[in-house]
């Protein structure tokens, strides 16, 4: 099926193009999360296990609290000199829980230039052209259910390592089993991967409960500064680079924080400004009245209906949140 020209696929081809492959390169979007970090680490186990040679290279570094995940270990930080010919050798590359070439940033033209077949396996909506197929499931939880989805349908037995990934992508990704993809097959799938040997307490545990005490106190400033508009529809929230030095902690450390904004009776949206490396990062988040995956369109970006975001470069902090909140109050009151 072709769209916008762009080749979309379903599970039988994708599993085609994945077994076809020798050196197999998996690369996901700027600060990964878990589903990225997850879904990357459950392939890698599988396609080694299958006598693959697989890489996982990133345009950055994977974060400190998914470190346990086994795997993780393999996640190579992109340096040019290491990695292009790795890139420009493998057969394919596998580009997992993003569809827009923008969002792994500096690897971009080595992944353009790649001869192997480009393949995306993802859940946000309105994929970019860029790859040779897309296998898009805009519906799905994660993309960890998704790439269940194509373990399953090996029907090989699916190892601990692969499992522990999946269970950490979909998680993660569904807010802990709250968000509005947490569907009954979610669960389903999430029952096979405790029975394949996943501790969920311990999961949780290794990912939500064990931060540094500078993340807690950067969570206190950011929620001393929370902004309310438009009679308490909407909240907005930021985080400076400032606050990052007097806290010790990095991007890495906001993750999960903009649900906080939706956690106040009466906010039916809310955004996060996080300022780091010269630009501001805004995540966006809806209650379900709103879609902010245009709302951040607008600003460059995208995403889901319920939860999407934008990279924003020269705009002042103070500016870009008062743009910020007016987009959010004119889409929850509409004139
Ligand atoms: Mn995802």
């Amino acid at each position: 099926m072709t769209q916008n020209n762009l080749q979309f696929i379903g599970i039988e081809e994708c599993s085609r193009i994945l077994h076809a492959a020798t050196h197999i390169v998996l690369t996901t979007h700027m600060n990964p999360d878990g589903d990225a970090i997850g879904s990357e680490c459950a392939l890698y186990a599988a396609f080694t296990a299958a006598g693959k040679d697989v890489r996982i290279i990133n345009c950055d570094a994977a974060p400190e609290n998914l470190t346990f995940l086994n795997g993780s270990g393999q996640v190579e930080a992109y340096v040019p000199a290491m990695h292009d010919a790795i890139i420009a050798g493998a057969d394919l590359l596998v580009a997992l829980d993003f569809n827009d070439i923008r969002r792994v940033r500096q690897m971009e033209q080595v992944f353009r230039a790649g001869t192997g077949r480009k393949l995306v396996v993802d859940h946000h909506l309105d994929p970019k052209p860029f790859a040779d197929f897309y296998f898009s499931l805009p519906g799905a939880s994660s993309t960890a259910e998704i790439v269940y989805d194509i373990l399953e349908s090996a029907n090989d037995t699916l190892s601990y390592d692969s499992a522990l990934g999946l269970y950490t992508g979909i998680m993660t990704d569904t807010g802990s089993f709250r968000f509005d993809r947490t569907t009954p097959r979610v669960h389903r799938i999430a029952a096979c991967l405790l029975e394949a040997g996943v501790d969920p307490v311990t999961t949780h545990r290794q990912i939500f409960d064990d931060y540094p005490i500078g993340r807690t106190q950067l969570l206190g400033m950011i929620l001393a500064g929370i902004e309310r508009h438009c009679d308490g529809r909407v909240s907005v929230l930021g985080v400076t680079t400032d606050m990052f030095v007097q806290t010790g902690t990095t991007v890495e450390d906001v993750e999960n924080i903009v649900n906080m904004g939706l956690a106040i009776r009466g906010v039916e949206a809310t955004a996060l400004l996080t300022e780091f490396d010269g630009h501001i990062k805004v995540s966006f988040r809806s209650r379900g009245s709103i879609t902010v995956n245009d709302i951040a369109g607008a600003f460059g970006g995208g995403g889901h209906r319920l939860a999407a975001g934008a990279m924003v470069e020269g705009v002042a902090f103070s500016e870009l949140k008062e743009r910020v909140a007016a987009a959010l109050c004119a889409a929850v009151n509409p004139s």
